[in-house]
């Protein structure tokens, strides 16, 4: 996601039920030890939460996995999937913890994404039931549904299992807010990259990606932008051929995708795989477009597995529903709409171009969307809270290397204790990922963090606050009406 993943994309991870803010990947996952469980249930949920009169369903995907659930009063933990299709449960931390605490794992697809659309068709008038605040009363019917349905199973009647929510990156968000607005429903809830605070302007992210790079790294990469922007006037056609791009016409949008390739390898715990050959082409004294090219080539689109289709405006604007490529589209409406999280270049020492400003995102926006669709991010703070957010048991982890730990809360306070996992290659969600983030390591191995000791630290603090509020919900009855 040109942003929020990297990019206001939201694909990073077909099948993974999480973009990580970052769309624009083609790629499937494949090995079925990255899932806990792929056999595909449904839900029957209600259209529009907030209309008395209007009483369409839709059906919702979800996936359930019992093997570890100690029978009857273990902990349920919901994962909850943010803006991408979810092929499964995907197998990182989280299937260590339903281990650890005797968890049932369940984890609802977001609607509209994957097969939970409510509708064939995405126009801009159809993806009106497409927001955070319809997802979380999705969320809450999911719950009393599954609680009630488990009873069922259980021949039992009117008890309830302690709930976690968990959840990365927009999820993270949804997993805080979700306890902040239905605090009876769960236990507490783990915020990993959890973006709770709107930004208009999120200056902050081009700058920690320059602070992750480092000051050798981030010159090379502001002289590549430079480079960049002096040859695109004259010879803008064989410079984009360079890179693949000559999809881009429009040169905002290779900027974009310029800005993005460098963004992914610290938000995902990558940097040495362009750190090390940008210096050393430095060093060398050689062409430095040409060493960015065979990045980009390489890892962005080869390994990392961006489609560049997904930066042009066209691909954005199809409204034909496909579960693989629908996406982007969807989370740039849930960019254009609530939460912006627009990735400019800040006014000095920036990486990216300073062509990627406000203006190129509202243009965005109106010509994806049309005339009038813009972020109400104030209203989304004073909804939520923002930084400010007023919640309790609420734990937030961030990467200390990834972009995103600027829209996140990273100051504890009362019942929200927050948690930095420092490591040179720590990113976006590595709390459950481990490293890198971007391709699924089974159960988040932590062994490839450059300091799988930071990593371990923080889960330790996890399991404690997840512990400690799974029994006081238990003490307190709710597991025993
Ligand atoms: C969901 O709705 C469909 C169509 O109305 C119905 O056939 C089906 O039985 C419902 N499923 C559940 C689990 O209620
Ligand atoms: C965006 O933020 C930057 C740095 O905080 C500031 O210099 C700039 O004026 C802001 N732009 C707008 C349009 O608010
Ligand atoms: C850029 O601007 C920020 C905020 O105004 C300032 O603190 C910083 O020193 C400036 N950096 C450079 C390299 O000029
Ligand atoms: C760690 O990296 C090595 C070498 O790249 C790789 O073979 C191994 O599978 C990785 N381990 C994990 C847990 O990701
Ligand atoms: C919990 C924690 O360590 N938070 C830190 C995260 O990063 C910010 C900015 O570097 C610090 O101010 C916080 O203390």
């Amino acid at each position: 996601m040109r942003g929020l993943l990297v990019f206001v994309g939201a694909l990073l991870m077909i099948n993974v039920c999480n973009a990580l803010l970052t769309s624009r990947i083609n790629r499937m996952s494949s090995s079925s030890s990255n899932y806990l469980s792929k056999e595909v249930l449904w839900f029957n949920q209600t259209l529009d939460h907030f209309s008395p009169y209007d009483h369409r369903k839709f059906q919702q995907r979800y996936y359930e996995y019992l093997n570890e659930f100690r029978i009857p009063d273990g902990p349920i933990f919901l994962v909850i999937g943010g803006e991408s299709a979810c092929g499964g449960i995907s197998n990182d931390y989280i299937g260590v913890l339903a281990k650890k605490f005797g968890a049932a794992v369940v984890t609802l697809e977001h609607r509209y994404y994957g097969k939970s659309s409510p509708f064939e068709s995405l126009t801009t008038e159809n993806l009106k039931f497409l927001s955070s605040k319809q997802a979380l009363f999705d969320l809450a019917a999911f719950r009393e549904f599954y609680q009630e349905s488990l009873n069922l199973k259980l021949k039992r009647v009117n008890v309830e299992n302690p709930w976690f929510v968990f959840g990365i990156s927009y999820a993270g968000a949804l997993s805080a807010w979700f306890r902040l607005k239905f605090p009876h429903l769960t236990c507490g809830s783990l915020a990993s990259s959890g973006v709770v605070h709107a930004i208009l302007n999120f200056t902050e992210y081009d700058r920690q990606i320059g602070e992750s790079a480092g000051p050798e790294c981030k010159a090379v990469l502001q002289e590549v932008t430079q480079l960049v922007e002096q040859r695109l006037p004259s010879d803008g056609e064989a410079l984009k051929t360079r890179f693949g791009a000559s999809a881009l016409k429009v040169d905002g949008d290779f900027m974009y995708f310029l800005a993005d390739a460098a963004a992914v390898a610290f938000q995902y715990g990558d940097p040495d795989k362009l750190c090390t050959p940008m210096t050393n082409a430095k060093k060398a004294g050689e062409d430095l477009v040409g060493a960015y090219a065979k990045y980009v080539n390489e890892y962005y689109v080869g390994s990392f597995g961006a489609n560049i289709q997904t930066y042009t405006q066209e691909y954005l604007k199809k409204t034909t529903l496909s579960d693989s490529e629908s996406g982007d589209r969807l989370w740039w409406f849930q960019v254009c709409t609530e939460v912006a999280f627009f990735q400019v270049a800040p006014a000095n020492d920036s990486i990216r171009s300073s062509k990627i400003d406000i203006g190129y995102h509202l243009d965005l926006c109106k010509n994806v969307f049309g005339e009038g669709v813009y972020p109400v991010v104030d209203a989304t703070n004073l909804y939520y809270g923002g930084t400010d957010i007023a919640g309790s048991q609420i734990v937030f982890t961030n990467g200390s290397q990834d972009p995103w730990r600027h829209a996140s809360k990273q100051i504890s306070s009362p019942g929200m204790p927050s948690y930095i996992v420092t490591c040179q290659n720590c990113g976006h969600g590595s709390d459950l990922r481990g490293c890198p983030q971007s391709h699924l390591v089974p159960e988040g191995n932590s062994k490839n963090c450059s300091s799988p000791d930071a990593v371990n630290k923080v889960r330790q603090q996890m399991i404690e606050q997840i512990d400690l509020w799974l029994s006081q919900c238990h003490a307190a009855g709710r597991s025993s009406m």
